[in-house]
């Protein structure tokens, strides 16, 4: 009885240990940069300084109500989390993005809009260069040089100190970086001691333009299909406040704000639909989802059994759909 209540407590130590966040597979050999990054530093900063921010990650999240959260969500509150949340949260995102953006491939290829874009911003690829290196340069002790995406969809080359990065809520020049340098001395004495200058000028012989541009893309604000229709984006509000917790089996939303949801419906109905929208198969639907949001409402009043409710929400989220399905199909 002792051994297994001994078990199960081990049991219970390794799940509740186990560990939320995990360092992925370097995508090439340590010895893969060379002469450029040196098989030791690599295999070191991977398996040693990267290997233990995960670890200490983990550590400093178990058993707390942010366990659960990801990396974007616990960076834009990292101003209200401790030292240890960020500086290896930092620590794990910085690393997997530096990795990725690294590569022994030759003549890797920019994309014709991030070249575009550079251009545009920086004058040109070498001015872009000497921006970084003079970012990381300057960087005083340990840190990122960073190249970001605004969510404007500049282009901006920024620093941040130890392991902090543009994603969080305390950073000064905030947006998604697309390609970073570490400026840890880690990230070089080995080799370069005390030139930090020679390291950032040797790193550009790896840059990997190919992940650059596909993190560009990314994060680059997506056009906006439905501004001229406000009434539609107030109805997918309620939408998704709704049907996603339903998803999960809480009803609560909806049940509290069905009325609501059909009030929005019918707006949607009773308002002037742009022009580019307005086809027969396109009106057909949004009168579907007035008349739809309606007898939910109806349902939720009459205590209709969860069941109901949840057939009913199901419906009106695949006519909803429909719309922007028919409304993004006929724009291409
Ligand atoms: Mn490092």
């Amino acid at each position: 009885m002792k051994n297994i209540k001994l078990l199960v407590a081990t049991l219970l130590v390794t799940l509740t240990a186990s560990a939320q966040f995990t360092q992925k597979a370097l995508p090439y050999a340590y010895n893969a940069l060379e002469p450029f990054v040196d098989a030791q530093t690599m295999e070191i900063h991977y398996s040693k300084h990267h290997a233990a921010y995960v670890k200490n990650l983990n550590t400093a999240l178990a058993g707390t109500a942010d366990e659960k959260l990801s990396l974007n969500e616990i960076f834009v509150k990292i101003s209200t989390m401790p030292a240890a949340v960020r500086n290896n949260g930092g620590g794990h995102y910085n690393h997997e993005l530096f990795w990725s953006v690294l590569t022994p491939e030759k003549n890797t290829k920019m994309s014709a809009e991030l070249e575009k874009a550079i251009n545009e911003t920086f004058g040109s690829l070498d001015v872009l260069k000497e921006k970084l290196n003079a970012a990381g340069a300057s960087r005083f002790g340990s840190g990122w040089a960073w190249l970001v995406v605004t969510k404007e969809g500049k282009l901006v080359v920024t620093s941040t100190p130890n392991q902090d990065n543009p994603l969080m809520d305390i950073a000064e020049v905030k947006g998604t970086p697309i390609f970073g340098i570490d400026v840890w001395e880690h990230a070089y004495y080995l080799k370069y001691q005390n030139k930090r200058g020679d390291y950032l000028s040797a790193l550009w012989n790896v840059v990997n333009w190919t992940e650059v541009s596909k993190r560009y893309k990314a994060a680059m604000p997506k056009p906006d299909t439905f501004a001229a229709w406000p009434e539609i984006k107030t109805f997918h509000k309620v939408m998704s406040q709704t049907f996603h917790p339903s998803e999960e089996g809480n009803l609560q939303p909806i049940k509290e704000r069905s009325a609501e949801m059909a009030e929005k419906a019918n707006a949607l109905k009773m308002a002037k639909i742009p022009a580019q929208f307005n086809k027969k198969e396109i009106v057909a639907a949004v009168n579907k989802l007035a008349k739809d949001s309606k007898a939910l409402d109806k349902l939720v009043k009459a205590k209709a059994s969860d069941e109901k409710i949840t057939k009913a929400l199901n419906g009106l989220h695949d006519t909803f759909h429909t719309i922007v399905g028919l409304c993004t199909h006929d724009e291409e």
